[in-house]
C-alpha cells in the first residue's frame, strides 16, 4: 500500500544542541576554542547564544505552537559533570526540568549525550585521544539516565562521531586544532568503544530504552564516473566517513581499516535505531596534488543548488541513504536534516523535497518513525558563529528576539496534516547552467 502522508504516529520535531543553543557553557573545550582570536568567523562566541538555558519553556511553547510532536536536545556534559566523578545536582535538576517541560507540552524528547563537546577536564586528559575517555563517556551516561531515564525514551549516544573526528583531527579547525589522519582514525575508535560501552550501562539500567548514534551520511559521487581513479577515491571517501563506522557497529567489532589499528569488540547489537543526520552530496574528482585530502577533491556539480556554506541540495541523496539503511534492519529516525538559508529562498523546497524523498523510501519498505529538521531557530553554528542560519525561525543573539520564516509556517502545516504540498516554487535566479564545478566547502 503506498502512502501518500505520513503515518499518525511519525514524530515531528527540530533538533539542537546545548553549546549552540544554551549559552553560558564555560567549562568545555569549546569555550576555551572560542577564546583564541581568529576561530570563529567574526569573533563570535557560544555566549549567549540562542539563552535556551534561561528560556526553554517559552521556547518549547514555541515548537508546541507550530504542531510539532517531538524535540532532539543534547545535555552538556561539563555542565553536569565538572569535575572528574563530581556530578552536579543543580545542572540535572535543571535538565529534569527540561524535559519535564517536553513531557507537559506532549513533546517526545531525544536526547543526545554527546554534541560535540568535551568538559575542559576530559579534553586536558587527551579528549577522545585517551583510550580511558570511553569509559568516563560511559559513567556519565549512566549517571544521566540514572538521573533522567524516567522521563525520555529516545538516547542518541553520540552526534556525528566522524564529523568529531574529522573536524579536530584531520582539517584541524575544530578543538583541539589537530591535523593527523592517524590521531582521527585513534578517535574514531575511541568513539566506537565509547558507544558500546555506553550501550551497554544504558541497557543494564533501562532495558527499555531506545539508544541510537546520530551518523553523519554524506553521498559521495565520482565527479567522472568513467574515471577508475575518481571512482576509487570517492569509494575511500565513503568508506571512511560512512561506513567503516556502520559495519564496526553492525559486525560488534572494528570494521576495516579500524581493525588494522586495534582490536575492539562490542555488543551483537548496539543500536535500536539509527539516527541519520542527512545534509549533502560531494562529487570527488582525483587529485594527485592533494595527499592530506587522500588526493581527493570535492566538489558541487554545476548549476546546482547550493545553500549559503556552499553545499549542494540533493534530496535524492537523503532517498538513497534511507534505502541504504533500511537493510541494516532497524527503525531510522532521520536525526538532522536542514539547510543554511539566511533569506529563506531554499528551505521551503529544501523541506518538501526531502520529505519527499523520505516518503519515496518508506513508500518501498523502509520504516523512518520521525525526521528532526536542523534546526528551530539559528544558532551558533560552530567555526560559522552566528553567520550560518539554519533556523526555522530567525534570531537575533542581541535582541534574543525570535521570529518565524515561512519555511517554518509551511513546517507547521507539514506536522499538523502530515501531508506534503503539492509543490513549493524553487529559488529563483537557478546559476548558469555552463558553470564549472565548484569546490565544495570542506565541512
Ligand atoms: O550545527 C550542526 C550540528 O551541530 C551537527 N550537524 C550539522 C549541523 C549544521 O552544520
Amino acid at each position: 500500500m503506498s502512502l501518500d502522508r505520513f503515518p499518525p504516529d511519525f514524530l515531528w520535531g527540530t533538533a539542537t544542541a546545548a553549546h549552540q543553543v544554551e549559552g553560558g557553557n564555560h567549562a568545555n573545550d569549546w569555550w576555551d576554542w572560542e577564546q583564541q582570536p581568529g576561530r570563529i568567523k567574526n569573533g563570535d562566541t557560544s555566549d549567549p547564544a540562542c539563552d535556551h538555558y534561561r528560556r526553554f519553556t517559552q521556547d518549547f511553547d514555541l515548537l508546541k505552537s507550530l504542531d510539532q510532536n517531538a524535540h532532539r536536545l543534547s545535555v552538556e556534559w561539563s555542565r553536569i559533570e565538572p569535575q572528574p566523578g563530581v556530578f552536579s545536582t543543580e545542572a540535572l535538576g535543571h535538565y529534569r526540568q527540561v524535559l519535564s517541560a517536553l513531557r507537559e507540552r506532549r513533546l517526545e524528547p531525544m536526547v543526545t549525550l554527546f554534541h560535540y563537546t568535551l568538559p575542559r577536564w576530559v579534553s586536558a586528559q587527551g579528549g577522545w585521544l585517551n583510550p580511558e575517555t570511553a569509559g568516563r563517556f560511559a559513567t556519565f551516561s549512566e549517571r544521566v539516565l540514572a538521573e533522567l531515564g524516567d522521563l525520555c525514551t529516545f538516547w542518541v549516544t553520540l552526534n556525528e562521531p566522524t564529523g568529531a573526528a574529522y573536524q579536530g583531527y584531520v582539517l584541524g579547525e575544530w578543538p583541539p586544532g589537530h591535523r593527523d589522519p592517524r590521531e582521527s582514525a585513534t578517535v574514531l575508535i575511541n568513539l566506537i568503544r565509547a558507544h558500546w560501552a555506553a550501550y551497554e550501562r544504558i541497557k543494564n539500567r533501562h532495558p527499555t530504552a531506545q539508544v541510537g548514534i546520530a551518523h553523519h551520511l554524506r553521498i559521495f559521487d565520482p565527479l567522472r564516473s568513467w574515471s577508475p581513479l575518481d571512482r576509487a577515491v570517492s569509494g575511500i571517501y565513503d568508506r571512511l566517513f560512512n561506513r567503516t563506522i556502520l559495519s564496526s557497529l553492525r559486525r560488534g567489532r572494528l570494521a576495516f581499516p579500524l581493525s588494522r589499528l586495534a582490536k575492539a569488540q562490542g555488543p551483537r547489537v548496539s543500536q535500536d535505531f539509527i539516527g541519520l543526520n542527512y545534509y549533502t552530496r560531494n562529487l570527488v574528482r582525483f587529485n594527485r596534488r592533494l595527499p592530506r585530502e587522500i588526493f581527493g577533491e570535492r566538489l558541487v556539480p554545476a548549476g546546482a543548488q547550493t545553500s549559503d556554506l556552499g553545499l549542494e541540495v540533493y534530496p535524492q541523496g537523503l532517498y538513497l541513504w534511507l534505502r541504504a539503511l533500511a537493510r541494516e534492519g532497524h527503525p531510522i529516525y532521520i536525526t538532522e536534516n536542514g539547510v543554511a538559508d539566511r533569506d529563506d529562498r531554499l528551505r521551503p523546497s529544501f523541506l518538501v523535497d526531502h520529505l519527499r524523498a523520505t516518503l519515496r523510501a518508506m513508500n518501498q519498505g523502509t520504516v523512518v518513525r520521525g525526521y528532526f529538521h536542523w534546526t528551530c531557530f539559528d544558532n551558533f553554528e560552530w567555526t560559522e558563529g552566528y553567520a550560518a542560519r539554519f533556523g526555522l525561525m530567525s534570531h537575533d543573539p542581541r535582541t534574543q528576539a525570535r521570529s518565524l520564516r515561512p519555511s517554518g509556517r509551511l513546517y507547521a502545516e507539514i506536522c499538523r496534516s502530515g501531508v506534503l504540498p503539492a509543490s513549493v516554487a524553487p529559488p529563483a535566479e537557478p546559476p548558469a547552467p555552463d558553470q564549472a564545478p565548484a569546490p565544495a566547502q570542506l565541512r
